[in-house]
């Protein structure tokens, strides 16, 4: 990649949210994924609060900048700290470049810092993403957001708010994940279908599901304002992830592929082909959300004969 454009383009993912929305962990069960498709792939950790990773580092910015260091000889806190640490390494991008062109021939997935400030408004990390395209690496975002927001009207309103400004920051081809699908059921009942929530379909039965004690009448008109917004450009959608689960990654990895334009051969197609056959049982479908909904969400009828037996 030194000395201008690479022959053939790299190809890869970005791969952001916030922190504990799973991306260390999707890292590396992705890197495994691909790996047993057949495909090169490596982690490059751009995260400089990762301490322990599961996955071997093709290239840890730990090498360049540690925040430690920052914190202690800038008197930062841990936000700030990091904050200059993308400035760092912003300012230092040859060095990314030095470690990709050893890297060249691999999918590469970048396992991001999770601080929101850094796809929403910031821009330090955006700015390293429009170089890696430049050097013809073509990345798509992969953006994961913990699917327990689904529980809360007014958390997932936010959450679209986040995806939304992120996908208009960020500037690259986008795929936003709803992560730890097999907890949902954990974290509280759902008020509507999960093809609600990964569709974003109509948003104003959301309003109505906020608080409509009047004491709430000015948080639940903000929202009303800010679901015509996400409605207005149409553009966030979801798909669901349980990491441990193939056939879900699999969705992911063909939804990030076409975002990214990463096109597999015959080969790859076969092996694909043969791991799934040998992934999950008989007749379970990744395919359609609402196979993700009977295998996560236990349906009302169920609940209530679960609960009748009870004494
Ligand atoms: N049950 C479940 N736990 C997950 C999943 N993905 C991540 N986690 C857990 O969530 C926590 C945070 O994950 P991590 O990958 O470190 O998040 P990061 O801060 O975004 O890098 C860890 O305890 C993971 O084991 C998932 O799909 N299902
Ligand atoms: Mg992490």
């Amino acid at each position: 990649m030194s000395g201008g454009r690479a022959a053939a383009p790299a190809f890869g993912q970005a791969v952001i949210g916030p922190p504990g929305s799973g991306k260390t962990t999707y890292c590396h069960g992705m890197q495994q994924f691909l790996r047993a498709l057949g495909r090169r792939a490596a982690v490059v950790n751009l995260d400089p609060a990762n301490e322990a990773t599961p996955y071997e580092r093709a290239a840890d910015v730990a090498e360049l900048v540690t925040l430690p260091d920052v914190m202690e000889s800038l008197k930062l806190g841990p936000n700030g700290g990091l904050i200059y640490c993308m400035e760092y390494l912003e300012a230092n991008v040859d060095w990314l470049q030095e470690k990709l062109a050893a890297l060249r021939g691999h999918y590469v997935l970048f396992d991001c810092p999770g601080q929101v400030e850094l796809y929403t408004h910031h821009g330090a990390l955006r700015n390293v993403f429009a170089r890696l395209a430049k050097w013809d690496f073509r990345l798509a975002a992969v953006h994961l957001v913990d699917s327990h927001y689904c529980t809360d009207p007014g958390k997932f309103i936010s959450v679209l708010c986040t995806s939304l400004s992120t996908m208009l920051h960020v500037e690259l081809p986008h795929v936003n994940v709803l992560s730890k699908m097999d907890l949902i059921e954990q974290y509280g009942k759902l008020a509507f279908n999960l093809d609600y929530y990964t569709e974003v379909l109509d948003l104003s039965y959301l309003v109505e599901h906020l608080a409509s004690d009047p004491f709430f009448k000015n948080y639940r008109r903000l929202n009303e304002k800010l679901v015509e917004v996400i409605e207005d450009y149409s553009l966030v959608s979801f798909v669901p992830l349980n990491v441990q689960d193939k056939e879900s990654m699999r969705r992911v990895m063909q939804a990030v592929d076409k975002a990214n334009g990463y096109c597999f051969g015959d080969q790859e197609h076969r092996s694909l082909e043969a791991l799934m056959s040998t992934a999950m049982g008989a007749d379970f479908h990744f395919t359609s959300t609402l196979a993700v909904q009977e295998k996560y969400v236990r349906c009302e009828d169920e609940a209530v004969e679960e609960d009748d037996m009870e004494p």
